[in-house]
């Protein structure tokens, strides 16, 4: 009997060892101490037992159950505790180790520059305004003095949506609408916005691109206001120690009109690469409000006079980046964005 029990224990204490799961270590349990166990089956098969041996092998059968009952605990346990460290080692997170840095937007560049171009001018008293990117042929050209026959009425040049709707070729449409509301009052406003020209896409060429036009129409406005307003833009913009200069030029809205120069930013005005040796940058447009202009926006130009200018944004900020390729304003290579804070 003794040797059936002992070998029954040395079972129990091989499968205890080899159990790596917890419901194996139940099934021994089951196997062996259940009503069913195998416990149950020796005590069964005893049954021509003496009386005086009964209590004997019972004490020898409940020691081996207790025995098993108390591995089978610690067994448990241990089981318990292996597979809790297994979790942490999978689950353990090393507090020493540097914090993941967020992946943090940056401003566009476009941005930065037409913040900075309209901080300037709100500065000087100008309020910005903006319209819509589609607008009628009246607000682009016809307002704006262009002849019927002007080129950059063709097709060529112009997206039209249907005769009379067109998607706007520079935002002066913008300054055409505010005289329209605003006449008599004097009108002091930048436009910065979205335009639009049947360009094929280059380095140089966008059909999308920005500008920011500004308008002054007051009583006594001359010429030299223009160019005092231009030459303050210019040295807050590009540095203190800027110079400026006009071209005689013609915009079928202003007249006189004049393209302005910075000094070379670069060469500080010796020539260099970059202003190819002129030591000057052109960096907008400019003039005296056409009287027809005026007229058509509500103002007598016997009583009014104005100023306009306008740059394109790209043209600004690719100076100042040094970027010789207006795609990259567009393509949103983020390599390209996160350079600029
Ligand atoms: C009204 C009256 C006058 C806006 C002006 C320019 C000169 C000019 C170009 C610069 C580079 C456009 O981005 S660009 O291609 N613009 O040179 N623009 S004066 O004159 C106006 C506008 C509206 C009612």
């Amino acid at each position: 009997m003794q040797d059936q029990i002992n070998s029954i224990k040395e079972k129990v204490a091989t499968l205890i060892k080899n159990a790596v799961h917890s419901k194996e270590l139940e099934e021994i349990r089951i196997n062996f101490l259940g009503k069913k166990g195998e416990f149950t089956t020796l005590l069964k098969s005893l049954g021509s037992i003496s009386a005086e041996m009964r209590p004997k092998i019972g004490a020898m059968v409940n020691e081996a159950k207790a025995k098993i009952e108390k591995d089978l605990e610690k067994a448990v346990a241990d089981l318990k505790r292996k597979e809790l460290d297994l979790q942490f080692e999978k689950e353990k997170i090393d507090v020493t180790l540097p914090g993941r840095k967020p992946q943090i937007g940056t401003a566009h560049p476009l941005t930065i520059i037409q913040n900075e171009i309209e901080d300037i001018f709100l500065g000087l008293g100008f309020s910005i305004e903006e319209g819509p990117e589609i607008d009628t042929d009246f607000n682009t050209f016809q307002a704006l003095n262009f002849q019927d026959d002007h080129p950059a009425r063709d097709a060529q040049d112009t997206l039209y949506v249907n005769k009379d709707i067109l998607f706007r070729t520079h935002t002066s449409p913008v300054q055409a609408r505010t005289m329209q509301k605003m006449h008599p009052e004097p009108v002091r406003i930048i436009c910065p916005g979205r335009v639009f020209r049947r360009d094929a896409i280059d380095p140089t060429h966008s059909p999308q691109f920005h500008q920011i036009e500004g308008l002054l129409v007051d009583r006594d406005v001359k010429f030299s206001d223009l160019m005092g307003i231009l030459e303050i833009f210019a040295k807050k913009l590009f540095g203190n120690d800027r110079k400026i200069r006009l071209r005689p030029s013609f915009f079928p809205f202003t007249e006189p009109s004049a393209e302005v120069d910075v000094s070379c930013i670069f060469c500080n005005g010796k020539g260099c690469s970059f202003c190819k040796g002129s030591g000057w940058l052109e960096v907008l447009g400019s003039g005296a409000v056409h009287p027809n202009v005026l007229r058509m926006g509500g103002y007598d130009p016997e009583e009014f006079t104005g100023y306009a200018f306008g740059m394109g944004l790209e043209r600004i900020t690719e100076l100042i980046y040094q970027i010789n390729d207006i795609r990259y304003f567009f393509e949103n290579d983020v390599r390209f964005l996160k350079q600029f804070k």
